[in-house]
């Protein structure tokens, strides 16, 4: 061995110890943390949650190790906000994202930024959707917009490429990459995995074009929901699977049953030939058919049949997350990472997967307000679950908290530390909703609320003003508003509400420059 030799393997030697000094010392003060986040991922298509639809013994893993929320919210439910209230720890009108089409201003305080200025480096792959280019990151690689499934283009710290293959994969693969291979490994890393999936229009990938083929989904009791004793918003809404999936773009045909352009055929241009091939001979045999058998078909056996075509292709690309969940559960597992870091797996919000007669979100009605949260955190004994309830608000204070850096007073959710240590501090009793993007895409109205750990109060505004109370005990599906029948119930959750208002200073339901954007 040369002295060149010498010398590099004496540095490797020093730097060896000089990681384990520091995988020392981060065991016990500063713990990695991984933040898997999905797009519109409902719990009703997580088996720890509900296994009827769907196993997904990968997510699981989390909670079988960690713990699984009950009730987990976010305050805004829509994708560019709730991800805005994610990095910020601060609600819609506070951090100026209040809707998909508002632009983030990347130069407000993050929790990302927090972290990285106390020592972390900090990425994030996948989803973005937040129209400025990230900050706060020491590596970034997004997909532009919504981003596509197949053969997506990702933006690589400002360079734009297009990538060969299916988005999850990829977005797991570039994770991947960066953990093992790109981050400065002396320091404790903070990494933000967020897949398109299962975001509409549910493009599976190619192994699982077929998966549930011969199987049926029940339907949920209320998909032939007439929305009786509610008020406009649920009757006027446009996510209705029966009348508003289209029937290219949602149901991959690609000619209408009449025989019109379904504009299905551009929504293939992505796909190279043997993906191509193998769509088309996934679908057009499934197609075929009911183009034969669409004309002797009732209009309910039509809504049925949508349902399958969207809760199987829905179901298919959650079965890519979730094997891409355990690749990255099984890198952590192998390097021995895992028990120094946080895992983290919600959505950026819930989805209604036929309740209703629905898709999509936005509604502060249970499936969509309501978000799936697993999360496993270091020295923790596994297999809880946590009652409580806590929303999106509140990831930023609990990642500061549990890196050791000080929450600034502006941030407004709470550390999930106690609950998750198990020291059952006074918590919260009730959670606090705002909704703002209509008129737009789905038309669901303005609307503001609190739900406590038995009912939900609504207010829809803007070009109407109705109020709606549900008893979730009693009525847990949400079909019978209770608004009028229980005044006094009704004031004192109002009462709650004005006092939520107060703590978080959101008055922008009476605001007139709110009510234009
Ligand atoms: C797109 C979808 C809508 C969806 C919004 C917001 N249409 O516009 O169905 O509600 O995104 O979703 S699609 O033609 O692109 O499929 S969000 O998750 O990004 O908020
Ligand atoms: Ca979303």
């Amino acid at each position: 061995m040369n002295t060149k030799h010498l010398m590099i393997v004496g540095a490797s030697l020093l730097s060896l110890g000089m990681h384990q000094a520091q995988g020392k010392e981060s065991k016990t003060s500063r713990p990695n943390i991984l933040f898997i986040m999905s797009d519109d991922h409902a719990y009703q298509a997580i088996s720890s949650y509900d296994n009827s639809l769907i196993k997904t013994p990968n997510i699981d893993r989390i909670a079988q190790k960690g713990v699984l929320f009950e009730h987990a919210f976010v305050t805004n439910s829509i994708c560019a906000p709730s991800r805005a209230v994610l990095l910020t720890g601060k609600l819609s009108h506070k951090n100026g994202h209040i809707n998909n089409r508002s632009t983030f201003d990347g130069s407000q305080q993050t929790f990302p930024k927090l972290l990285q200025k106390a020592g972390y480096q900090t990425a994030i792959v996948g989803k973005w959707h937040l129209k400025s280019d990230p900050t706060g990151f020491d590596y970034w690689n997004v997909l532009p917009g919504q981003g596509s499934y197949y053969n997506p283009d990702f933006i690589e710290m400002g360079e734009k490429k297009r990538i060969e293959g299916y988005s999850t994969t990829l977005t797991t693969d570039f994770a991947l990459q960066w953990l093992d291979e790109d981050r400065d490994q002396s320091k404790p890393f903070c990494l933000l995995l967020h897949h398109k999936a299962p975001h509409r229009n549910w493009k599976p990938e190619e192994k699982y074009l077929n998966l549930y083929d011969d199987k049926d989904f029940p339907l949920p009791e209320n998909f032939f929901d007439e929305y009786e004793n509610r008020g406009k918003a649920a009757k006027e809404q446009e996510m209705s699977i029966a009348k508003d999936m289209k029937w290219g773009h949602d149901m991959k045909l690609m000619k209408t049953p009449e025989g019109g352009d379904s504009k299905f055929e551009w929504e293939l241009k992505r796909f190279n030939d043997k993906q191509l091939k193998a769509w088309h001979s996934a679908y057009g045999p499934k197609n075929e058919k009911f183009l034969k058998e669409y004309k002797n078909m009732t209009p309910e056996e039509v809504a049925k049949w949508k349902y399958q075509r969207y809760i199987k292709d829905y179901l298919r690309c959650i079965k890519s997350v979730d094997d891409n969940v355990g690749r990255v559960l099984d890198y952590l597992e192998e390097k021995g990472l895992a028990d120094n870091t946080i895992i983290v797996y919600t959505s950026d919000q819930g989805f209604y997967l036929g309740e209703h007669g629905w898709f999509d979100k936005r509604f502060m009605y249970e499936q969509s307000h309501r978000t799936p949260l697993l999360m496993r955190v270091p020295g923790q004994k596994g297999g809880k679950k946590i009652d409580e309830l806590v929303m999106n608000l509140d990831f930023a204070s609990t990642f500061l908290d549990y890196a050791g850096v000080d929450i600034p007073a502006d941030i407004q959710g709470e550390s999930l530390k106690p609950l998750l240590s198990g020291k059952h501090a006074d918590w919260r009793d009730a959670v606090y909703y705002h909704y703002y993007e209509y008129p737009a895409v789905h038309q669901v109205k303005r609307h503001y609320g609190i739900r406590t750990e038995r009912y939900k109060l609504i207010h829809f505004y803007h070009d109407v003003d109705e109020w709606e109370l549900y008893d979730l005990k009693k009525d847990p599906m949400e079909m019978n508003n209770i608004y009028d029948e229980q005044p006094e119930l009704a004031e004192k959750l109002k009462k709650q509400l004005e006092e939520l208002q107060e703590k978080y200073d959101d008055h922008t339901h009476t605001d007139r420059a709110y009510l234009k954007r």
